[in-house]
C-alpha cells in the first residue's frame, strides 16, 4: 500500500490516471489486480469508478470492449505486468477485429531493464507486442503527459474505424510526483472524438440511383450499423423503399426480427438473387461468403455504407461507395428519396414471402417435437420463447451448435441486445460479455453458451455471483466440442478429440458460488426454470441435458473444416 499523500501542493501518476479517466467519463473498470495496479484500482474505486474485478483478464478485455460497443464510448480493462497484458491482449486483438472501442491499460516494468533484457519482474515489451494487435499503442513515459496519453487513448478508440488501444503505464510514473495544480491543468477533457463524416453528395445520389432501377434490392445490416445507432433512420427508409434486409448476427434487433421486410428465413435466396444489395455497416468477408458466387451473383451490383474507405473494394468491386459514418450516411440517403423516389419491384416481395413461408413451415414442424433427450432445435425453441416475452433481456452466445441454431431461433426486438462470437468466431467471450451487459444496461442476462464455449470463461460465475448480476447461464450440455459422442481411433480408451463431460453437474458450479443451479431434461423444464431464474434477476445457471449425437460437426461451418479421406498412415 503506498502512503497516504499530504502535501496538498503535490498530486502523483496514480491520482492523474483516475481524474483524466473520470474527466473523461469513465464509469467502470474491469480487471485483475497486481503489481503494478493494486492501488490505481483502489484509488479508482475510492474516486468513484466502479471496479470490477475479474478471475482472468481475457474476461475482463471482453467485458470492456462490448461495454464499448452497447455504450458507443470505450471500456476499460486494466491488467498487470507481462503474463496479465497477454491474457488481455486476445479481448484486445478481438476488439479490433470487430470494432468495438477500448482500451487496455497495463502497467508494465522498468523499461531499461526490460530494453536490455535484464530480467526485470514481469519483463516483457508490452507496447511492441501489442502493436499488431491494437489499433493503435500509446506508452506514457513521463507523469505531466497522463492527460495526452488518455486523451489520445479515447480517441484512438472511438474515431473512424472503432478499435483497441493499447495504454502502457511504467509502474514508474505511477508514484511520480508534480504540482497538482499544474496536474489538474494537464489533463484534457476530448471534445468530440468520433466527429460525423460527412459523405459527399455525389456518393449518395450514386447509391439512389443504383437502388432505384433494382429489380431484387437488399439491404445487409451489420453491427457497424447497431453500433451507430440508426434504428430510426433505417426503419424509415426500408419502410418507405419497401427493400427486404437481411441482419448480420449481432445486427439482429437493429430492425426486429420479426418484421415483414426481414428476409432472414429466405436467407439463401436472397443472397443469390440479389441484384443490388446495400451493405450497411458489414464486411464482405467470410462470414458473407466474400461476396463471391455461388452464394452470390455473379453480376449482383453492391453499394457499402463504411466509415473506413479502404474496406471499399476489399473482396469485390463496389460500384456505389457511401464512405462516411453511418448515422449520416443512412439520413442522407433518407433525405434524398424524396427526389429519387426507391421502391422494391413487387414480384421480388412475393417470391420472397413465398419462400418464407415455406420455411416457416418446415421450421415448425422441427419445432413442435419435444425429442428426449433434448436435441438443439427443443431446448433453444424454449429458451426463444421465453426471451419474446423478455425483449429487454440481452442475449450473449458462442459454442457452435448452439450458436448457429440459437441465432436462427432466438428473435431480438431491440437494437444491440444480441451479443456474440462476433468476426472471429471466438469461443471465450461469454461470461465477459454477460457481465458487462448486466453492468451497464441494467437488465436481465440470458448467456446461451455451449459447454464448450462456456468452460474458456466459466469461472467468472463466481464474478457474476460476487457482484450478484442478473445473469442466467444457459449451457446447452451435449458433452463434447460440436457433440459429445467422438471416438478415439487409437483404441486406447482415452476420451476423443471433441470429447467433453456429458454428466457435467455446471449448475453445481454455480451453487458452490452462491447463485441458483438447475439440472432439465425438457424443454417444458428449460422454458419454467428459465422464467423463474430471469425474474429472480439474481445468477443462476441451468444445465441443460443434451442428446450427445445430435450435434454437427463445426456447427455451420462444416465447409471450412478440412478432415482426412485417408486412413491413418
Ligand atoms: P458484421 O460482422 O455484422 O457483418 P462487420 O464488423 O464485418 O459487421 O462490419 C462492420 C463495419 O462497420 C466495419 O467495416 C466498420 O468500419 C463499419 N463501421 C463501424 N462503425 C461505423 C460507423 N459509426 N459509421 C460507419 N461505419 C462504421
Ligand atoms: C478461442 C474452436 C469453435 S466452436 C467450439 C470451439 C472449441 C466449441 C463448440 O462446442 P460447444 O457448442 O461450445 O459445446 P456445441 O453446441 O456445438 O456443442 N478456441 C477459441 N475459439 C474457437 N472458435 C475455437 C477454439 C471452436
Ligand atoms: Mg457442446
Amino acid at each position: 500500500m503506498s502512503e497516504t499523500q499530504t502535501d496538498a501542493t503535490l498530486t502523483d501518476g496514480f491520482n492523474l490516471v483516475v481524474d483524466a479517466l473520470k474527466l473523461n467519463g469513465i464509469t467502470e473498470i474491469y480487471g485483475v489486480a497486481g503489481i503494478p495496479v493494486t492501488d490505481l484500482m483502489r484509488l479508482a474505486q475510492e474516486k468513484g469508478i466502479h471496479y470490477f474485478g475479474f478471475r482472468h483478464e481475457t474476461s475482463a478485455g471482453h467485458a470492456a470492449a462490448i461495454s464499448g460497443y452497447m455504450r458507443q464510448y470505450p471500456g476499460i480493462c486494466m491488467t498487470v505486468s507481462a503474463p496479465g497484458f497477454l491474457n488481455g491482449m486476445v479481448a484486445l486483438a478481438n476488439a479490433t477485429t470487430n470494432g468495438f472501442p477500448m482500451i487496455l491499460i497495463s502497467g508494465s516494468s522498468d523499461r531499461a531493464i526490460v530494453d536490455l533484457q535484464q530480467g526485470d519482474y514481469e519483463e516483457l515489451d508490452q507496447m511492441n507486442a501489442a502493436k499488431p494487435f491494437a489499433k493503435a499503442a500509446y506508452r506514457i513515459e513521463r507523469v505531466e503527459d497522463i492527460g495526452i496519453g488518455v486523451a489520445r487513448a479515447i480517441r484512438a478508440a472511438l474515431s473512424g474505424r472503432p478499435g483497441g488501444v493499447y495504454l502502457d503505464l511504467p509502474a514508474a510514473i505511477l508514484p511520480a510526483v508534480m504540482d497538482a495544480g499544474k496536474g489538474a491543468a494537464s489533463l484534457i477533457q476530448v471534445v468530440d472524438p468520433a466527429p460525423a463524416s460527412i459523405p459527399a453528395d455525389s456518393a449518395v445520389t450514386r447509391a439512389l440511383a443504383l437502388l432505384a432501377q433494382a429489380k431484387r434490392p437488399l439491404v445487409i445490416l451489420g453491427k457497424g450499423a447497431s453500433y451507430a445507432r440508426i434504428e430510426k433512420d433505417i426503419r424509415q427508409f426500408l419502410e418507405t423503399t419497401n427493400i427486404p434486409f437481411l441482419p448480420m448476427s449481432m445486427a439482429k434487433g437493429l430492425m426486429p426480427d420479426t418484421h415483414p421486410q426481414s428476409a432472414a428465413t429466405a436467407r439463401s435466396k436472397v443472397l443469390a438473387e440479389a441484384d443490388v444489395v446495400m451493405l450497411v455497416g458489414a464486411r464482405l468477408n467470410w462470414l458473407l461468403g466474400h461476396g463471391k458466387p455461388p452464394q452470390w451473383a455473379e453480376d449482383g451490383q453492391f453499394i457499402q455504407l463504411d466509415i473506413d474507405p479502404v474496406e471499399i473494394d476489399s473482396n469485390r468491386k463496389i460500384e456505389a461507395p457511401v464512405v462516411g459514418d453511418i448515422a449520416s450516411s443512412v439520413r442522407l440517403l433518407l433525405e434524398g428519396l424524396s427526389s429519387m423516389p426507391v421502391k422494391a419491384p413487387q414480384d421480388w416481395i412475393d417470391s420472397i414471402e413465398a419462400h418464407k413461408a415455406e420455411n416457416a413451415k418446415k421450421m415448425a414442424t422441427r419445432l413442435a417435437a419435444r425429442p428426449v433427450p433434448l436435441n438443439f432445435f427443443a431446448a433453444l425453441g424454449a429458451v426463444s420463447r421465453v426471451v419474446q416475452d423478455h425483449p429487454e433481456a440481452y442475449i450473449v452466445s458462442e459454442g457452435a451448435n448452439t450458436l448457429d441454431v440459437g441465432r436462427n431461433l432466438i428473435d431480438m426486438a431491440l437494437p444491440r441486445h444480441r451479443l456474440d462470437v462476433g468476426t472471429w468466431g471466438v469461443m471465450g467471450i461469454g461470461m465477459g460479455f454477460a457481465i458487462a451487459a448486466a453492468v451497464t444496461q441494467k437488465a436481465p442476462v440470458i448467456a446461451v453458451e455451449g459447454d464448450s464455449a462456456f468452460g474458456f470463461s466459466g469461472m467468472e460465475i463466481e464474478t457474476i455471483c460476487r457482484y450478484n448480476l442478473p445473469v442466467t447461464v444457459v449451457i446447452m450440455n451435449n458433452g463434447g466440442i460440436y457433440r459429445g459422442d467422438d471416438v478415439n481411433r487409437s483404441g486406447d480408451g482415452e476420451p476423443g478429440v471433441t470429447t467433453l463431460s456429458a454428466t457435467a453437474r455446471y449448475d453445481m458450479m454455480m451453487e458452490a458460488f452462491g447463485g441458483k443451479g438447475y439440472t432439465v431434461t425438457t424443454s417444458e423444464d428449460l422454458e419454467c426454470a428459465l422464467r423463474e431464474a430471469v425474474a429472480s434477476g439474481k445468477p443462476a445457471l441451468i444445465n441443460v441435458v443434451i442428446d450427445i449425437h445430435v450435434g454437427t460437426e463445426s456447427g455451420h461451418l462444416k465447409k471450412l473444416n478440412p478432415s482426412t479421406a485417408q486412413a491413418a498412415k
